[in-house]
């Protein structure tokens, strides 16, 4: 109970006194850079500390601290919550699906060991936690259409696996020990600021420096591989959203997010469409392909939008719009 009091008193402190203080691991990734200076906007450059254990470019290093962070080691951890008085963190160091499966070790220690020394600094240092998972926590045996936010998961991927580890240790951590632990089951996430790692979806970004280089595409997956998808900045939006919610609104824990689905052929349509009727895509799929076949092909996310606001505004076309756009300077 008075666990449940310290943390009421925690939220209102957040919204009259200070903003909050907020780590974020794996802040040199693909949502990394938006969501740190998405964050710096809102609470203050001071008050976000970005962390990876790659090297930032100058400008990363710029508009607050930025720190080396292997979230392999709890000790380490421990000291910048300590050294920086964090209240939240934004855990984003992955190993993404495709990534796992060429460096199973890897994808284990970081999904599953790390996420556990995250999960216990939040613990005994009384955090907010946002780790987000995946569409990839699916598997081959779950209800591909609409798929529910409560059905079956049995992956088969070590990303996915390690995703259901996350998600079922984070509500275990949240119900023993009142760990506020978030997540969201991300689509596809499509950016063109910050290239994707080692994901199966890689494509929808890797099509578009394609088309405005070469014009010319060899997609991974087949023509038809319908998955879901959003872009960047719903991504983003829906983060903080989610987030900042105060805990009385969110009825769960995991929830599924989704914005638009689309297949390499249709996004191969919206690019002839939009920027070159001569785009020409052929479809050599690897091992990617027997991934992507374990997946949704649309979400149900009726409880992010109603919890706590899930709006997405971009669709397919939208986003084809918007990579072009941004990336036509590039390889003008
Ligand atoms: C991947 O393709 O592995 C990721 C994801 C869907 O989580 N983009």
């Amino acid at each position: 109970m008075a666990h449940v009091h310290a943390h009421a008193v925690a939220r209102r402190l957040y919204s009259t006194a200070r903003p909050p203080r907020v780590l974020v691991t794996g802040s040199l990734g693909q949502l990394g850079t938006t969501m740190v200076n998405t964050l710096r906007t809102k609470f203050g450059g001071e008050n976000v500390v970005a962390s990876d254990i790659k090297k930032p470019a100058p400008e990363q290093r710029s508009g607050g601290p930025f720190v080396y962070a292997d979230v392999l080691n709890y000790r380490a951890l421990e000291q910048i919550v300590v050294d920086y008085g964090i209240d939240w963190v934004v855990h984003f160091s992955a190993v993404l699906s495709a990534a796992g499966e060429r460096n199973p070790a890897l994808g284990l220690s970081v999904n599953i060991d790390g996420f556990r020394n995250i999960l216990d600094v939040a613990k005994n240092h009384g955090l907010r936690l946002l780790s987000p998972s995946t569409m990839g926590a699916f598997g081959p045996s779950t209800p591909k259409d609409d798929t529910p936010d409560l059905t079956v998961m049995r992956p088969n991927t070590i990303y996915g696996i390690s995703k259901v580890h996350m998600e079922l240790l984070g509500e275990y951590y949240a119900e023993k020990y009142g760990v506020d632990f978030r997540s969201l089951r991300y689509p596809g996430i499509i950016s063109a600021d910050s290239p994707p790692g080692g994901g199966t979806t890689d494509y929808a970004v890797d099509i578009f420096h394609a088309a405005l280089k070469n014009n010319r595409y060899t997609c991974f997956l087949k023509h038809d591989a319908l998955l879901p998808m959003a872009f960047i900045d719903d991504c983003i939006v829906g983060t903080m959203q989610l987030l900042e919610a105060p805990r009385d609104v969110l009825t769960q824990r995991v929830y599924n997010v989704h914005a638009c689905s689309f297949s390499p052929a249709q996004m191969a349509d919206e690019i002839r469409r939009l920027h070159s009727p001569e785009f020409a895509i052929e479809y050599c799929p690897d091992f990617r392909q027997a991934i992507a076949d374990t997946w949704p092909r649309t979400m149900a996310d009726h409880a992010a939008r109603s919890d706590w606001g899930w709006n997405p505004v971009f669709g397919t076309a939208d986003i084809a719009r918007a990579m072009l756009d941004k990336l036509r300077p590039v390889y003008a």
